[in-house]
């Protein structure tokens, strides 16, 4: 199968279980359960997911012992983007190509909204079934402790109090390191914890995410300069607005595709362990280094 029909396949199988884990519009109170459905099924990428599937079956697991994982690290994503999308943080009106939830439902209900997909996260991740190696327990504490205040809170932390700012480069990899690549490497090592994984793979899994998060935050920073509105779903050239330390902003576009090709390349490097059942998330790798959206 092609890689698009690949991930087309996978994020499909993904929103069909989300529409399953997630209280259905109708149920009471339906506003809340409206705005959560509305900022899920607005068409985001499914990278997440995507990538915990792919871990799976690079462990030799299989897709449907992942599916409770992917859905959580998505529904943990996504409460990220409604916060962060506030007008108290990033104040954006536009996401995944529509108006962000507090336009919509307003800003008590987004923030509700949000605080409701994060809590949804570890009721669906408790439905993970557990191997011999790994059980609740690993799969709960995993997700935790890369949605506190050490990771994903933290790099949104240092992002607000960075801008206007002029930060290091090393500042700057550590909020990369701490908003995208750590919720991409738990994706991976969620999805190789139930393939009842061994410790060196999730090993290996951890270098191959952090490589890969930190060239897709520094890929999401050149398309913010170099994309349109239009294509990108959300608002570009904001970076610059808010006086952003970006990569572009820091060392220039060109020298910015350069470490994005090199530590693709790290990433790539660090799948050797997994062997020819790693195919996919190779392929994902080189397909994120060269995407345009
Ligand atoms: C806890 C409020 C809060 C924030 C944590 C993750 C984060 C920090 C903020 C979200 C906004 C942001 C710019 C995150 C950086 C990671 C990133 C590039 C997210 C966009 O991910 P995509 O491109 O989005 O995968 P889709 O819409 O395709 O799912």
């Amino acid at each position: 199968m092609e890689l698009k029909a690949y991930l087309a396949a996978r994020a499909a199988e993904v929103d069909a279980a989300m529409d399953v884990f997630l209280p259905k519009a109708k149920e009471r109170p339906a506003t809340i359960h409206g705005a959560m459905r509305y900022a899920v099924f607005a068409g985001g990428k499914r990278l997440r997911p995507v990538l915990c599937l792919a871990a799976a079956e690079a462990c030799g697991g299989g897709i449907s012992t992942a599916l409770a994982p992917a859905c959580a690290v998505e529904l943990m994503h996504t409460y990220s983007l409604v916060h962060d999308d506030l007008p108290s943080m990033d104040d954006d009106d536009l996401r995944r190509g529509r108006p962000t939830c507090h336009k919509v439902y307003g800003e008590g209900m987004a923030v509700l909204c949000g605080d409701a997909l994060l809590t949804e996260a570890f009721v669906v991740l408790a439905k993970t079934p557990a191997t011999p190696r790994y059980g609740t327990r690993e799969y709960i504490a995993e997700l935790a402790e890369t949605g506190g205040s050490r990771r994903l809170i933290g790099g949104q932390v240092m992002d607000l109090e960075g801008e206007g700012k002029k930060l290091t480069r090393s500042e700057l990899v550590r909020i990369h390191e701490a908003k995208t690549a750590a919720l991409l490497t738990t994706s991976l090592r969620l999805g190789a914890m139930t393939a009842n994984t061994t410790a060196a793979k999730l090993t290996a899994l951890t270098t191959f995410g952090h490589a890969l998060g930190l060239a897709f935050q520094i890929i999401d920073d050149i398309l913010d300069v170099t994309q349109s509105t239009e294509v990108l779903g959300k608002t570009a050239g904001k970076d610059a607005a808010v006086e952003k330390a970006t990569y572009p902003s820091i060392i220039g576009l060109k020298a910015s595709r350069k470490e994005a090709a090199k530590l693709t390349k790290a990433a790539l490097d660090s799948l050797r362990l997994l062997g020819k059942k790693a195919v996919r998330l190779e392929q994902i790798a080189a397909y994120l280094l060269k995407r345009e959206y």
